[in-house]
Parts: C-alpha cells; sequence; structure tokens
C-alpha cells in the first residue's frame, strides 16, 4: 500500500501580516500533482488543518474544494486534529464524510477511530489519534480523584485501547499530531503548554509506520508543513512524504519536494549589498549588517513583498507592519497594526473603542 502523508497545511494562516492563502491554494495544487503521479492508495493529513479555531472563510473554501476533489478521486483520506483545530468545528460532517471514505478523528472519543484499509497483502490499521490535552483523557476515562496526567501517559493510554483492536500479525500505521521527545522545533509551531508537552516515540513502537504531525521541519516520523510559516524555517525544504509498505509490513519513505508560488527567504548584508539582489516576489526578510534609516521604500522596489528588515545593534529590530512605532504613535494605533498583523482584519470600531477605554483605565491605575 502506497500512502502520501503531509500534515500542518495551516489553512488560514498570515505571515506578518502576509495573507498567505494564494500560496496555499498553489501548493495544495502541487500536491495534487504528486497525488496524480505518485497514485497514493490513501492520504493522511495529521493535524493543523487550519491555523486557528475560528479560521478565515477562504480558508474554510479551500478546504472544502480540497475534500470534494479527493472524494471525486476516491481516495480514502484520514485527518486528525491538531492543536491549532477546534475539534467541534474540524468534526462537522464527519459522519457524512465516511460514505466518501473521508476519515475525520477530531475530538476523543470513548472507542478511539480506527480504520482498516485492504491492500493484496490483508488489511492495515490506521489508529487515528487527535491532539488533546491530558486532562481530556483524565476526565473521560479516570475518576476525578486519578492523578495528573502527562501527554505521554495520556497518549500513551490512548495508543493502548488501539491496539487492543488491532489483531496480532497485521500491519498497522498510526496518525498523531505530538511533540516527539528530541523533535526539531520551528518558530511558527504554536508550542504545546505543559511542562511535560513530550511524548515518547517508544510509545507508537507496534507500528510499522508512525505518521505525526506538529513540527514544521520535515524529520523522522515527520512531513513538515507544505509551506514555510516562519524565517526560521528559510532554509527547509518543504515536501510530503510518500510512504510504502509492504506485505511483510516492511516500509520504504520518500520525500516529494513541493515548490512553492513565492520561496521565504532571508537576504543579508549592508543596504548596497542587498540592493543589488535581483528583483523577485518572494517573501523577504531583510537583515542588515549595518545599521541605516528609511530603507524600507527603497527596498521595496527590488522587493515588493517585503515582510520584515532587521536592523543590527543590540535586539533593536522593527518589522514593516510596526514601522511606524515610535514618537507620536499612540499605543492604540500600535495596536491597530498587530491586530492587523495578527488577524489580517481591520479592528472594527467596536473594538477600538473598547480598547482605547481598556488604555485608559490603566492609565488611571498607574
Ligand atoms: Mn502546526
Amino acid at each position: 500500500m502506497r500512502l502520501l502523508h503531509t500534515a500542518d497545511w495551516h489553512l488560514g494562516k498570515t505571515l506578518k501580516g502576509q495573507n498567505l492563502i494564494n500560496d496555499q491554494i498553489h501548493i495544495i495544487k502541487e500536491i495534487f500533482k504528486v497525488i496524480d503521479d505518485q497514485k497514493p492508495d490513501a492520504i493522511l493529513i495529521c493535524g493543523d488543518i487550519y491555523d486557528r479555531g475560528v479560521p478565515p472563510i477562504e480558508a474554510v473554501e479551500l478546504f472544502n474544494e480540497t475534500l470534494t476533489k479527493l472524494a471525486e478521486r476516491n481516495i480514502p483520506t484520514l485527518i486528525i486534529a491538531g492543536n491549532h483545530d477546534s475539534a467541534t468545528r474540524l468534526n462537522f460532517g464527519s459522519k457524512l464524510f465516511l460514505r466518501q471514505n473521508i476519515f475525520i478523528a477530531a475530538k476523543v472519543t470513548d472507542t478511539p477511530a480506527q480504520v482498516v484499509l485492504n491492500d493484496e497483502f490483508g488489511e492495515i490499521y490506521f489508529s487515528m489519534i487527535p491532539f488533546f490535552e491530558p486532562g481530556e483523557i483524565k476526565s473521560k476515562f479516570f475518576s476525578e480523584d486519578a492523578e495528573r496526567l502527562t501527554y505521554n501517559d495520556a497518549d500513551k493510554f490512548y495508543v493502548d485501547l488501539l491496539r487492543q483492536k488491532i489483531p496480532a500479525n497485521k500491519r498497522s500505521v498510526v496518525l498523531a499530531h505530538v511533540f516527539l521527545t528530541g523533535g526539531i522545533e520551528s518558530d511558527s509551531e504554536r508550542k504545546i503548554v505543559g511542562t511535560l508537552s513530550n511524548v515518547d516515540a517508544n510509545i507508537f513502537s507496534e507500528y510499522n509506520y508512525i505518521a505525526l504531525g506538529h513540527l514544521h521541519k520535515p524529520q523522522k516520523f515527520y512531513s513538515g508543513s507544505p509551506l514555510k510559516y516562519s524565517f526560521d524555517e528559510a532554509n527547509h525544504k518543504k515536501s510530503v512524504s510518500i510512504v510504502d509498505i509492504d506485505g511483510a509490513g516492511n516500509v520504504k519513505t520518500e520525500k516529494i519536494p513541493l515548490n512553492p508560488r513565492r520561496d521565504v527567504r532571508i537576504v543579508k548584508g549592508t543596504f548596497d549589498e542587498i540592493i543589488k539582489n535581483p528583483k523577485t516576489e518572494d517573501y523577504i526578510l531583510a537583515r542588515l549588517t549595518k545599521r541605516e534609516i528609511n530603507v524600507q521604500d527603497k527596498l521595496a522596489w527590488t522587493f515588493p513583498n517585503l515582510l520584515g528588515v532587521e536592523l543590527p545593534q543590540n535586539s533593536s529590530s522593527e518589522d514593516v507592519s510596526a514601522s511606524n512605532f515610535g514618537d507620536g504613535v499612540s499605543v492604540l494605533d500600535y495596536f491597530e497594526d498587530f491586530f492587523k498583523a495578527q488577524t489580517g482584519e481591520d479592528l472594527s470600531s467596536d473594538y477600538r473603542e473598547a480598547m482605547s477605554d481598556f488604555l485608559t483605565e490603566i492609565s488611571k491605575e498607574e
């Protein structure tokens, strides 16, 4: 059986205020090229479908179109929720989608979701473990006075429930959205909170293939995100994983690189050096090695998608989005920029008023 493993699409994400929806539309087309070329028997999407619990409408539209296209191709698709997804919202329609061979496991359930697919050698069991906090497992399966669980305890408990249902000598695959001990992190992942947030790989040791989401750099067990979602990922090579499982349960994986619409890059040097770069549509962070003022407008000729300028000297760095912060700019204006950078939306007059009242309140307290 051949699988395509991907994760961390983060539909609806912005990068320093830049809406990435067109980049995401493009990269999903690229993934479909891989699907049509490699002809996987099933697709695994291991969490963080959306960037936030309430995704923007164009992100929901994109995911809707994607599921429709997968159903048209009749490729079984297995989807779990990540720590950025709203479990309840992602769960919408999941029972109806079963008819289309689209399996969504978003919530902790009494009977954990397990899907069985067949190839010419027989059955393969797919254990689907959505992201959850240990407290959710505790409140569902343990008494109130039971000891607190770590992520490792909670995931191991869920894995044990799933393993009980897998007959001996059957091949199996696990999907999960966890931070594996020893994994390499990136800036665009939202840290899983809790002191013991890591999970040990050995809890999954009985599976033939471990398909994980959460870490954005492609690495062992992780397909990584399809796009670079922070500038510290500038050197990543983004890909999807093609996984072949033979009749004996042996696994071969290959990473298929994805070509983005626009790359995410850091250019470094003095202003004079940087400005010599050829004009590019890529998303650029300019890291100046010599302090210079008012370079943004000049750099924008070469880099129309300049998303940040970093200056040397201590820790002083400036974002384009926050470039006018300083004397004469009110905190409220700064907040408005920040709000727009975070949400991609303008601050409504109601919110602006509420924030203004709040600022007045706290200034009284000082
Ligand atoms: Mn993620």
